[in-house]
C-alpha cells in the first residue's frame, strides 16, 4: 500500500479522552464514523464547559464585577486564539462567532449580498456546495436580481477548473466555494479560485466546515475574503461557528442582526455600531461555547494538525483500498487520498443507502446516509442518496474493517 502500517497518532491514548467511544450497543463497541456530521467531544472540552458554568458564568462586555470581567476576557481571547488557529493576523477583529457555518454564510449573504448585489451581477458557486451555501446564495440572488452559476465537476469528482475560468468573469461579484466537499471528500483548489475571483474584482467566500477540523488552514495564504467553519465538527461544542472576514471588508459591511452589544451610540433617531467583531454579535453571545471552542483548538494543536491530517489520510487510504476489493461498491470523489479529506461516500449495488446505514447500525457502526445536504450534486451523480463514512483523530483501521464487515452483512442480506 506504500504507507506506514502504524497509525500516525497514538489513538489508544487519544481515545481515553473521548468517553463516548466506549459505548456499546447489543454487545458491540460503537464505531463512530459520522464525523463529518459532528465530531465527538473530549473530556478537556466537556470540562471547559462545566468549569465555565461552575466558576465563571456571567454575561460579557457589560459587567464590572469579577465574574463578568473573567468571562469577558476568556470570551474575547477565544476570538484571538481561533483567529490565530486559521492564520488571521487581525486576530479578534477578523473573527466573528456565529451559531454555525450556516449562520456565517447567511451573515455574509444578508449583510454583504443583500446590499451589494444587483441585476447583472453573478455569484459563482460549485456543484458540490452544501445547501448552507447553495440555498443561501440562491435566495439572496432571487431577492437582488443577481444570477447564480455553478462550476461543474469532472468524472473524478474534482472541480472543472476550465469551467471555473470560463464562469468567473467581470460580472462575478462573489465566488462561494466549499474547501473540502462533505459528500465527495474532494479538496478544492481554493488558492487558485481566490486568484481567479480577485483578478475580476470579485470576493471569495470559502466554506471550511470540513477543512478546518482536520488540516492546517491559513486563510491569509488562501487569500480568502471570508472563511467559515463550525465548532461541533472539530471536537468543540454545538452552537458555535466562526466567520473569518478581512478587516477592511467587515468594516464596510452593514450589521446582520441588530440589538444590544452591537451598538456604540443609540438615540431615538439612529444608532452607530460597535467595533469589530462585536458589531456582528448582537445580544448575549455564545460565551460558554466560545470558551469551550478555544479549549478544543488547544486540544487539536496539542495533537498537531499535521499529524491529524496524516492520520486521516492513512485511514482514508486504507478505507479506499478495502472498498476497491469489491466491484459492487461505487465510490465517489477522487481516489488519491492526498486529493481528499477523511470521508468516503459510496453506494452498494442493489441496497439503498438508508438500508445500508440501518444494517450498519445493527453492528453499532454509525455512518450517515442521504443526500448530505447536497441534493443537486446527488442529482448530477444520478443517485438520490449515498452512504458516507467519515473519520477523525480517534478512529482506527480496525474500525474500517468493522465497517467493511457490516457492508458484507448487508450484501448477504440483500443477495
Ligand atoms: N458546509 C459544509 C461543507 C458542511 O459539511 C456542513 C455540515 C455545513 C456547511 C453546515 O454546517 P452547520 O454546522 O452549519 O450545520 N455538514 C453536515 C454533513 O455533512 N452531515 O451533517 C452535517
Amino acid at each position: 500500500m506504500g504507507v506506514q502500517e502504524s497509525a500516525p497518532l497514538d489513538v489508544e491514548r487519544i481515545r481515553e479522552d473521548f468517553p463516548i467511544l466506549e459505548r456499546e450497543f447489543d454487545g458491540n463497541r460503537l464505531v463512530y464514523l459520522d464525523n463529518a456530521a459532528t465530531t465527538q467531544t473530549p473530556n478537556q472540552v466537556i470540562d471547559a464547559i462545566s468549569d465555565y458554568y461552575r466558576a465563571t458564568n456571567a454575561n460579557v462586555h457589560r459587567g464590572i464585577h469579577h465574574l463578568s470581567q473573567e468571562a469577558s476576557i476568556a470570551y474575547e481571547e477565544a476570538h484571538d486564539n481561533v483567529a490565530r488557529f486559521v492564520g488571521a493576523s487581525g486576530e479578534r477583529e477578523e473573527m466573528v462567532f456565529t451559531k454555525n457555518t450556516t449562520e456565517a454564510e447567511n451573515l455574509v449573504a444578508y449583510a454583504w449580498g443583500l446590499n451589494e448585489l444587483k441585476e447583472g451581477d453573478e455569484v459563482v458557486l460549485t456543484q458540490m456546495e452544501h445547501h448552507a451555501s447553495l440555498v443561501t446564495w440562491q435566495q439572496i440572488a432571487k431577492r437582488t436580481g443577481a444570477e447564480v452559476k455553478y462550476i461543474g465537476i469532472t468524472e473524478e469528482g474534482e472541480l472543472d477548473m476550465e469551467h471555473a475560468r470560463e464562469l468567473i468573469g467581470e460580472d462575478t461579484r462573489m465566488v462561494s466555494v466549499v474547501h473540502v466537499s462533505n459528500a465527495l471528500g474532494t479538496i478544492n483548489p481554493v488558492e487558485e479560485l481566490a486568484d481567479l475571483a480577485h483578478a475580476d474584482d470579485s470576493l471569495i467566500f470559502v466554506d471550511g466546515a470540513q477543512a478546518v477540523p482536520n488540516r492546517p488552514v491559513d486563510v491569509e495564504a488562501i487569500d480568502a475574503d471570508f472563511y467559515a467553519f463550525s465548532g461541533h465538527k472539530m471536537a468543540g461544542p454545538t452552537g458555535i461557528g466562526c466567520l473569518y472576514g478581512k478587516k477592511e471588508i467587515l468594516e464596510e459591511m452593514e450589521p446582520f442582526l441588530y440589538g444590544g452589544e452591537m451598538i456604540r451610540k443609540v438615540t431615538f433617531e439612529d444608532s452607530t455600531w460597535n467595533d469589530l467583531p462585536w458589531k456582528f454579535e448582537a445580544g448575549t453571545p455564545l460565551i460558554a461555547q466560545g470558551i469551550a471552542l478555544d479549549r478544543a483548538i488547544e486540544y487539536l494543536e496539542d495533537v498537531g494538525m499535521d499529524r491529524i491530517r496524516a492520520h486521516e489520510e492513512w485511514l482514508t487510504e486504507y478505507a479506499i483500498d478495502r472498498f476497491e476489493e469489491f466491484d459492487d461498491i461505487d465510490l465517489y470523489g477522487p481516489r488519491d487520498p492526498e486529493k481528499r479529506g477523511g470521508l468516503v461516500g459510496f453506494n452498494l449495488d442493489g441496497v439503498h443507502a438508508h438500508d445500508l446505514a440501518s444494517i450498519m447500525n445493527d453492528h453499532a457502526v454509525a455512518i450517515r446516509a442521504g443526500d448530505h445536504c447536497t441534493q443537486p450534486l446527488h442529482d448530477e451523480l444520478g443517485t438520490a442518496a449515498s452512504a458516507r463514512a467519515s473519520f477523525y483523530l480517534y478512529n482506527t483501521r480496525e474500525e474500517v474493517d468493522r465497517l467493511i464487515d457490516a457492508i458484507d452483512d448487508a450484501r448477504q442480506l440483500f443477495a
